[in-house]
């Protein structure tokens, strides 16, 4: 079965909030013909996807993935998005944008971001309501066979472009002294998450100096010598790579005695045992950006 179908049946059946069980009540079917059509195992014949594309008022092209734009998408139903309604619509706005990344359409994504923001949404919400969610979406499609690795990475460089949209575009807080470095552990190459949570505190007025990937630990020293941050903050999401934080916190205290920075450690790694960073030897755990402000006594405000 083209996954298409099965993958717009799934995020169709969310946007409008009904479980397996009301979608196969409205179809007159058992809720294993929607787990089934769902997960590829069975494809609907000509009259369920009738039936299908009226309960979720789309075309059949649309179904079936012929049509390139969504459920009419955005210009389509430019009334609905234009209005008030888009703050209420906001699972709406995220399963298009969700559906254009899988169809490959990285302008049509992005113009939609640029959009919603323009018309004020908050750069927060966008990043995690819409972003970090849509990634953690695409994660479990990979982790169910339905998408590719490369796919994985066409999305995360068509969000790493969306962030610096919308950064670009927000009002920075006037400056604060407070700084901080943003590196991942050496070959780690989750980078998205740490960057939101940086361009979050750079708009909060901190000074912020993101080195992303791969970044020798000799070299991550020779940074904090020349930008004495307050702050190095550290993001791990594969387990394999605790060992690499833990070179670079030795590395920093080891070469920073007198005055170290304060050394921050985050990333899905640490999920599922809240005591492991401290393995780490960082100074502190820390999930989102308000941990990091509560962290430096909230400079800034
Ligand atoms: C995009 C992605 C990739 C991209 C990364 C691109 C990039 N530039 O970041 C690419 C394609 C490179 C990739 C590669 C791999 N990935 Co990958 N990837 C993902 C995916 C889909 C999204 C990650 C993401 O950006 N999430 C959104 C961000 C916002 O969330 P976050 O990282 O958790 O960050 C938040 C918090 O944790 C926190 N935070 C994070 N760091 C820090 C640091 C500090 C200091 C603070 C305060 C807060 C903080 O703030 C963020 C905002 O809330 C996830 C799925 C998922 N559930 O996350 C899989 C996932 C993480 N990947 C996975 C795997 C297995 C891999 C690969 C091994 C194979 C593969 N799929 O390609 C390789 C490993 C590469 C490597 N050497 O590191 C698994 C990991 C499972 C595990 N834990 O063992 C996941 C969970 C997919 C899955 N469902 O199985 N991946």
């Amino acid at each position: 079965m083209d996954k298409t179908i099965s993958v717009n049946i799934k995020n169709l059946r969310k946007r409008d909030k009904l479980t397996q069980k009301q979608l196969s009540e409205l179809l007159g079917v058992a809720q294993t013909t929607i787990a089934n059509y769902e997960n590829g195992i069975r494809v609907p014949d000509a009259e369920m996807l009738q039936k299908l594309a009226e309960v979720f008022k789309v075309s059949l092209d649309y179904l079936l993935g012929r049509e390139k734009k969504e459920f009419n998408a955005l210009e389509d139903n430019k009334s609905t998005i234009d209005d008030e309604s888009l703050f209420e619509d906001k699972e709406k706005v995220f399963t298009i944008y969700l559906n254009y990344l899988l169809e490959g359409n990285s302008k049509a994504a992005r113009d939609l971001i640029i959009d919603i923001y323009e018309k004020g949404l908050p750069m927060g919400f966008i990043y995690f309501g819409i972003f970090e969610k849509a990634l953690k979406e695409v994660g479990n499609l990979w982790e169910a066979g339905k998408i590719d690795i490369w796919q994985e990475h066409f999305i995360s460089e068509v969000t790493m472009d969306s962030m610096r949209e919308i950064k670009a575009r927000e009002k920075r807080k006037k400056h604060r002294a407070c700084s901080v470095i943003g590196v991942t552990a050496g070959p780690e190459l989750h980078n998205i998450g740490l960057k939101m949570v940086l361009d979050m505190l750079e708009m909060e007025g901190w000074n912020t100096v993101y080195l992303g990937s791969n970044v020798p630990v000799q070299s991550l020293v020779k940074a904090v010598a020349t930008e004495k941050p307050d702050l190095v903050a550290i993001s791990v999401t594969m387990e394999y790579h605790i060992d690499s934080a833990k070179y670079m916190v030795e590395a920093i205290k080891e070469n920073f005695k007198e005055n170290p920075p304060k050394i921050v450690i985050g990333g899905g790694a640490f999920k599922n045992n809240p005591e492991l960073w401290k393995s780490t030897g960082a100074d502190k755990f820390s999930s989102n950006t308000e941990d990091m402000l509560e962290l430096m006594g909230r400079k800034y405000e």
